[in-house]
């Protein structure tokens, strides 16, 4: 089935928050934010500002009625700076105006003067000041030190990765409206509508069933919605508040970039030891996080980190530790994959480097340490049903790797100026919120008079079909054609307490609510229809708006039964509740069972570097996947080619540049490059690994959003290997994303160890 969107995407008809057909009363919001980094705000005026004609108010921290705050895991982020600001961007003012235009031509009168203080950009600068969000986190696994003193080999090393942009195309935006009674109504672009209603709630002083988030579709979170959309959604409800008119409140790109914060980049350092046959024994590791000014959601990325420290590999002893370090840029956030990719990318280069020194291919180290039935995690789970070496093995045969290996080394052999490199990527990915309570939700179905059908949820579609799926759960268990079912827009009055679309769990966790929903509908059905049919229960069936006895198509249909249950008066409408089973973690101990399942994966991917220009192709990824039993794996594999050209942008050319004073270069498409149709991979092929999949997962379907972000990182170690082909003195660095400027360097670079 096609993503049920496309038609009204193909036609321009599908609607997002600036598509909405606004209330002719309708004012426009824009932030005035701050210019400095880090300060004291010393004085503010608003004078000329208020002299212009069509500026209805300028809201500041002190029109707020409730809580001046919007900190989700930690109370640290006010949604309107007081006294002190902590990075550039940071919303001060809330303009509101007649016109969008007037608001921006208000935005350039405010006059601000701030006494500086000092400026942290770095998360190393800002360990060593002691400047942390929250307490470090470790997870460890058996015992580094006296393992460490049996490995033939040592070494140590550093990686650093830097943030990337979401650069989701709908940039962030809401649309809030008064109703009676002080009652507000606000359509958001968020995937988390129950914290845009609960933080609203608490920045207003009003009780959450005052008020109401709709959400009709997203274009792209990618995490940076998950809890980056609530401000802009909170600030257009304070203005309703007070004006008790409509305010629309949509970004500009420009106030996006400079406004929202990112990935989080990664400084860490590791020490990785073998044995004599290459077995990891020990891994040692530290991540400094960069979380920005303000929590966000950076302790729950942080402990993500951790999760996937070790990748798709069994090592005995780990101890891994990470620090969130507060710096003055905006306070970074989810992005898909959510601290995993920045993990595994560590771990990937301690394994480079090792191989590096040993003179081998970093592929005989990844193969001898693949995880396996039976094999702790570092968090004390203990994998099950591993499809790891399964999908090694399948990748490895299926597109002839050793060939290809023949054919690199006859090329770079042949070739003085170009040369290729090959990587394999494994992936292991765990899947639910690995905080344990917020795997939950809900779906309330409506079975309609004539036998049309409604399903709300609390997922919230970003482009990912997830809505899609929902709707083929729900047709395939009412036995009805497609058509009949229709996906409600993502409303907080009709399903609530709801957790955001994240963690990849969203069409597992509302899917399985769908699906529990429609089995009890249908049973409550085919007992009207046993009664019409005056036949047994469990002879009958529905398909395709049919009613069947013992498999045998009868006259009756989906339609009569509907008819006939509503003048027997049956229940039409069902609200099922789903929750996770099994999962658990302790944090006092930093173990338990924090996963459903895992996603298995492995990637080969070929590149050509131009050692003249730096500038280099991806030839081909090569990919197996674990995909369960994907219930549709057109949709699936759209994921799959999605997630690894983010995850080559995040490897190779996006590039986010703050200078010293906290201001952002890359702060325009012209200076921000993300990955365009020249620059994806050549040739990305896609094979389904056979498996019986999971019960865990919805229709044993396994989830998919996040994990194949990480087969871009084999991208790094590829472009690496073509790097040492041509260049013996080239100093391994593990230092992303590689930008054709750095190839360059490192192509002609001399070592300054050697
Ligand atoms: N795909 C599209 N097209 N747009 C998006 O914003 N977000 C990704 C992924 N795929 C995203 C996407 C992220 S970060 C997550 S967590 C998952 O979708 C969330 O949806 P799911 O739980 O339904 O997989
Ligand atoms: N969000 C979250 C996530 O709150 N918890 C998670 O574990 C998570 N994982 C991936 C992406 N978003
Ligand atoms: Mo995805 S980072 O969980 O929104």
């Amino acid at each position: 089935m096609k993503n049920i969107d496309s038609y009204t995407h193909l036609r321009g008809e599908s609607l997002f928050v600036d598509d909405i057909i606004t209330r002719q009363d309708t004012l426009y919001g824009l932030v005035f934010d701050s210019p400095k980094a880090h300060g004291i705000i010393k004085n503010i005026n608003f004078a000329k500002a208020e002299a212009v004609e069509g500026v209805i108010k300028i809201f500041t921290y002190k029109d707020i009625k409730g809580e001046n705050q919007i900190g989700g895991i930690i109370p640290d982020e006010p949604l309107l700076a007081e006294n002190e600001v902590h990075f550039q961007g940071q919303p001060i003012a809330f303009i509101v105006a007649k016109t969008e235009a007037i608001a921006k031509k208000v935005r350039a009168l405010i006059e601000i003067e701030i006494e500086e203080l000092p400026v942290i950009t770095t998360a190393r600068e800002a360990k060593e000041k002691g400047s942390f969000i929250s307490a470090p986190r470790s997870f460890n696994l058996g015992n580094t030190e006296s393992a460490f003193a049996k490995c033939k080999y040592v070494f140590t090393g550093n990686a650093f990765s830097n943030g990337q942009e979401h650069l989701y195309l709908e940039t962030q935006g809401a649309y809030a409206i008064p109703m009676e009674n002080g009652n507000i109504k606000i359509t958001s672009s968020t995937q988390g509508p129950t914290s845009v209603q609960r933080i609203a709630a608490q920045v207003l002083g009003v009780a959450m069933h005052k008020i109401e988030v709709d959400v009709i579709r997203l274009g792209g979170g990618f995490g940076g919605k998950e809890d980056q959309a609530t401000p802009w959604a909170v600030m257009a409800a304070v203005a309703v508040q007070h004006l008790k008119k409509p305010v629309k409140f949509v970004l500009n790109r420009h106030d996006d970039l400079r406004m929202t914060g990112k990935r989080h980049p990664y400084d860490s350092t590791f020490k990785i030891g073998l044995d004599e046959n290459l077995k990891i024994l020990a891994y040692d590791v530290e991540f400094l996080q960069n979380s920005g000014a303000a929590a966000d959601l950076s302790p729950a990325i942080a402990e993500r980190t951790l999760f996937h420290a070790t990748n798709s590999y069994f090592i005995p002893n780990v101890s891994s530790t990470v620090h969130s370090c507060k710096t003055n840029l905006p306070p970074n956030t989810a992005f898909r994959g959510f601290g995993g990719p920045q993990g595994m990318f560590v771990i990937e280069s301690a394994i480079a480097l090792a191989a590096h020194k040993l003179g081998i291919d970093k592929h005989i180290i990844q193969e001898r340490n693949l995880i396996r039935e039976g094999d702790e995690f570092p968090y004390g789970q203990i994998a099950t049903k591993v499809e790891m070496e399964n999908t090694w093995h399948t990748a490895i045969a299926k597109f002839q790797y050793e060939k290809l290996e023949e054919k690199v080394a006859r090329f770079n052999k042949e070739n003085p100026i170009l040369k290729k490199g090959i990587s394999l990527m494994p992936i292991t990915f765990g899947i639910s919120f690995t905080n344990t309570p917020m795997n939950h939700a809900r779906a309330l179905v409506h079975i309609y008079q004539d036998g049309s059908v409604g399903v709300s949820t609390g997922a919230v579609e970003m482009g990912q079909s997830v809505n899609t799926k929902i709707l083929q759960v729900a047709y395939k268990t009412l036995g009805i054609s497609p058509k009949k079912v229709k996906l409600e827009t993502t409303n907080t009055t009709r399903v609530a307490n709801t957790s955001p679309t994240a963690a990849s769990a969203t069409a597992d966790l509302n899917g399985k609510a769908a699906l529990k929903a429609c089995k009890a509908l249908k049973e409550r059905l085919t007992g009207v229809a046993s009664g019409m049919l005056q036949v047994n229960k469990k002879a009958i069936t529905f398909k395709k708006d049919k009613v069947f006895v013992n498999g045998e198509t009868t006259k009756l249909t989906w339609e009569e039964i509907v008819s006939q249950a509503m003048l027997e008066r049956v229940a039409l409408s069902e609200n099922a509740h789903y929750k996770t089973p099994v999962i658990y973690f302790d944090k006092t101990k930093e173990k338990g069972h924090p996963f459903a399942y895992h996603v298995y994966g492995t990637a080969i991917t070929e590149v050509t570097v131009d050692c003249l220009r730096g500038t280099y192709e991806i030839d081909a990824v090569n990919i197996v996947h674990d995909f369960g039993k994907s219930i549709n794996l057109g949709v699936d594999i759209g994921q799959v080619e999605g997630a690894l050209t983010q995850g080559i942008g995040w490897m190779t050319m996006e590039e986010i540049a703050y200078d010293k004073n906290g201001s952002l270069l890359s702060n325009s498409l012209s200076s921000y490059k993300v990955p365009d149709i020249f620059a994806a991979a050549k040739k990305v092929s896609v094979v389904p690994l056979e498996t019986k999949g999971t019960k865990m997962a919805i229709k044993k379907s396994k989830a998919v959003g996040e994990p194949p972000l990480m087969y871009g990182i084999g991208t790094y170690f590829a472009i690496q290997q073509a790097v040492k082909a041509f260049n013996a003195k080239y100093n391994v660095k593990f230092h992303s994303p590689f930008t054709p400027e750095k190839v360059l360097m490192s192509l002609y670079e001399e070592s300054s160890e050697a």
